[in-house]
């Protein structure tokens, strides 16, 4: 598949620092240090609706992680899928009564656009899940030849007992495996498991849905873990630096396919760090597809707002934590934006190089944007209020939130 354009990056004095970030995995902050190429694999769409913004939030994340590691001078490697067949988008296709294929290809076109939009870098490798089934059987058929997957009534599960590792993403406990794995795809409850928790690698085809030739494997689909870790392994390789999602994708998704991988590889671990943001809520409760309270940004968009007002309101708010649109979070953006664009516009300013490096500094722990967004505005509010007579800063602030923050002032 074709990702997006990618924006100019406009290159900074001097180098930024290493980005220090939070590990689900090892439950605190790593220090990580890639080689000339930062390997990263973020989790993409279901497309079956249009982008909201708790996607757009998480996104935002991972392209900071991008663009600290661009910063420093490094190549990186971005690689993300499109789970373009799962049960979520057919069920979505047939009550709509849609092609699920057209479904998939317009809602992707869409998030491409609303993507563009942010100024999101892309990945170099854009995958969907149906292009990935060849790479993705033989990964089953080897797990089934090395013990790790059984089969059951036609269906193909992964054994979570194969990976001496299993539970080291996400921490939780058995009770709680069992209760995320039922309502986040997976079916603790089927009788015949090995293990409750055991997830689909391949599920045998079923009446009226598609399938796709699985060689030893029979006709059937993928399932969602391993459609993840087939394109990871394909284009980064074990041990890349980071995995990326949103918090509700620590269990089962990832934990999942950490164990798939070092079942197949018997490397440990798959990824050095394990990335999560934080879930935006609307109204009290997660925005989601499925419960139907979203706000999207295409909607925004249309209505004549700013995608840079847009991406400062996501800035606002650390990655980490879980927060709710409003709209005074929007208004906040718009106002700041604003600020921030008649504070460069002034001809002359205050020297900046000690800004661009409270901003470096931010997002190096743990992309802390809400502290380089504190450090620009007050830049901003003493340019406003007085000016200085530096020619060159406010061309270098301009660069410095284009480059960093992507915000086209
Ligand atoms: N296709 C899979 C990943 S392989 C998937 O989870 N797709 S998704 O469309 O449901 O979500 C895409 C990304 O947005 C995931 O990282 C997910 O964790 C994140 N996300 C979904 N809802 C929210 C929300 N309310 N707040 C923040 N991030 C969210
Ligand atoms: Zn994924």
């Amino acid at each position: 598949m074709h990702a997006w354009p990618a924006s100019e990056v406009p290159a900074l004095p001097g180098k930024g620092r290493d980005l220090q970030i939070h590990d689900t995995s090892t439950q605190g902050k790593v220090t990580l240090s890639p080689g000339p190429v930062a390997r990263i694999y973020v989790c993409g769409i279901t497309p079956y609706d249009a982008t909201h913004m708790g996607h757009a939030a998480t996104y935002n994340a991972f392209d900071l992680v991008q663009r600290v590691w661009l910063d420093t001078k490094r190549q990186v490697h971005y690689v993300q899928n499109v789970t373009d067949v799962d049960d979520p988008l057919l069920e979505r296709a047939l009550r709509d009564g849609h092609d699920w294929t057209e479904l998939a290809e317009r809602e992707t076109a869409l998030f491409r656009e609303d993507m563009t939009a942010l100024r999101m870098l892309p990945p170099q490798h854009y995958i969907g899940a149906v292009e990935a089934i060849p790479g993705i059987v033989p990964l089953v058929e080897r797990l089934r030849d090395a013990g790790a997957a059984y089969e059951l009534d036609g269906d193909t599960y992964f054994s979570v007992e194969s990976d001496p590792h299993f539970g080291g993403v996400s921490h939780l406990d058995a009770e709680a495996m069992r209760l995320l794995s039922a309502e986040r795809g997976g079916d603790p409850e089927r009788p015949g498991k090995k293990n409750p928790l055991d997830p689909m690698l391949w599920m045998a085809a079923r009446p009226g849905e598609p399938s796709w030739d699985g060689a030893s494997l029979g006709r059937g689909r993928p399932g969602w873990h391993i459609e993840c870790v087939a394109i990871a392994l394909d284009h980064l390789g074990m041990g890349f630096d980071i995995q990326g999602g949103g918090s509700d994708l620590a269990f089962p998704h990832h934990e999942m396919g950490a164990s798939h991988a070092q079942a197949l590889t018997g490397e440990f671990p798959m990824a050095k760090a394990y990335v999560h943001a934080g879930m935006v809520g609307l109204n009290g409760a997660k925005m989601s597809k499925s419960k139907g309270n979203l706000v999207f940004v295409s909607a925004l968009r249309r209505s004549g707002v700013d995608p840079a007002a847009i991406r400062l309101a996501l800035l606002s708010h650390h990655y980490r934590s879980d927060w709710e649109w409003t709209d005074q979070v929007l208004a906040d953006a718009v106002a700041r934006l604003e600020r921030w664009r008649a504070a460069v516009s002034r001809p002359d300013g205050i020297a900046a190089d000690a800004l661009v490096e409270e901003v470096r500094e931010a997002l190096a722990d743990d992309l802390d944007a809400p502290a380089a967004l504190a450090a620009v505005d007050r830049w901003a509010d003493a340019q406003i209020a007085t000016g200085g007579s530096d020619e060159s800063a406010p061309g270098l602030v301009s660069r410095t939130v284009d480059a960093l923050l992507g915000v086209a002032l």
